[in-house]
Parts: structure tokens; C-alpha cells; sequence
């Protein structure tokens, strides 16, 4: 049985960036090719999650229905320009930490259609 454990390391190994990738595939790069996300992923790695995050300001928040209405620049991970639009909360209690001008630091993506706010941290 002379390397069987190198194999099983070589195996965990795979595994292991398998997981990454597909971590950075559901983080919102799905509509890119395959280039692009792993680019993406590299950079993540570099800069960490931050580099991911969109800048904006909150217009408009309606607790009741869920939404929020953001002034946005770019959206890369969507390919989105800059414009005032409404998202889906992806958690309600994000709605209880904005208001209304203020500036936000979030990550946007497509599910089922519509665009949700999966984070949403307040920026200085
Ligand atoms: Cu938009």
C-alpha cells in the first residue's frame, strides 16, 4: 500500500478547491463564464470579501413589502450600470439598520427574476 496516502491527500486537495469554486459560484458570478469567476475568486482571495461589495444610498425603505430602494453604482457581479432601483431584502432585519440617505456598502443578486440584497453593511 505504498502511496495510498499520497493519493488520499491529492484527493483531499481536490476536494478542497472543488468547494472554493463552487462557494464563489453561488456567491453570484452564475451568469459569468467560467473565466471570469475563478479571475473573481482570485481576487477574493487576494482582497477579501469586501471587493465583492457595491456601493450606495438607501432611498427608500418599505419594511411591509420588504424592499429597499437603493441608488447604485455599478453592480459588476450582475453587469448592472448605475441606477436607482428596488430590491428584495434577502433578510428583514436588514431593514431595521438603514434609513433613508443612508450610504451602504451591499452585494446584490438574481434569484428567480427578481434582485435581493444578500448583504448590507452601512458604510462610513
Ligand atoms: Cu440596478
Amino acid at each position: 500500500m505504498k502511496g495510498h496516502p499520497v493519493k488520499t491527500l491529492l484527493a483531499a486537495v481536490s476536494v478542497a478547491s472543488l468547494t472554493l469554486f463552487n462557494a464563489a459560484h453561488a456567491a453570484g458570478e452564475h451568469d459569468m463564464n467560467h473565466g471570469a469567476a475563478m479571475n473573481q475568486g482570485a481576487q477574493m482571495h487576494a482582497a477579501g470579501a469586501q471587493a465583492m461589495l457595491s456601493e450606495g444610498t438607501v432611498k427608500k425603505v418599505d419594511k411591509a413589502g420588504g424592499k429597499i430602494t437603493i441608488s447604485h453604482g455599478p453592480l459588476e457581479n450582475l453587469g448592472m450600470p448605475p441606477m436607482t432601483m428596488a430590491f428584495r431584502a434577502g433578510d428583514p432585519a436588514m431593514l431595521d439598520k438603514v434609513k433613508p440617505g443612508d450610504r451602504i456598502r451591499f452585494l446584490a443578486d438574481r434569484v428567480d427574476g427578481m434582485f435581493v440584497v444578500t448583504r448590507l453593511d452601512a458604510a462610513n
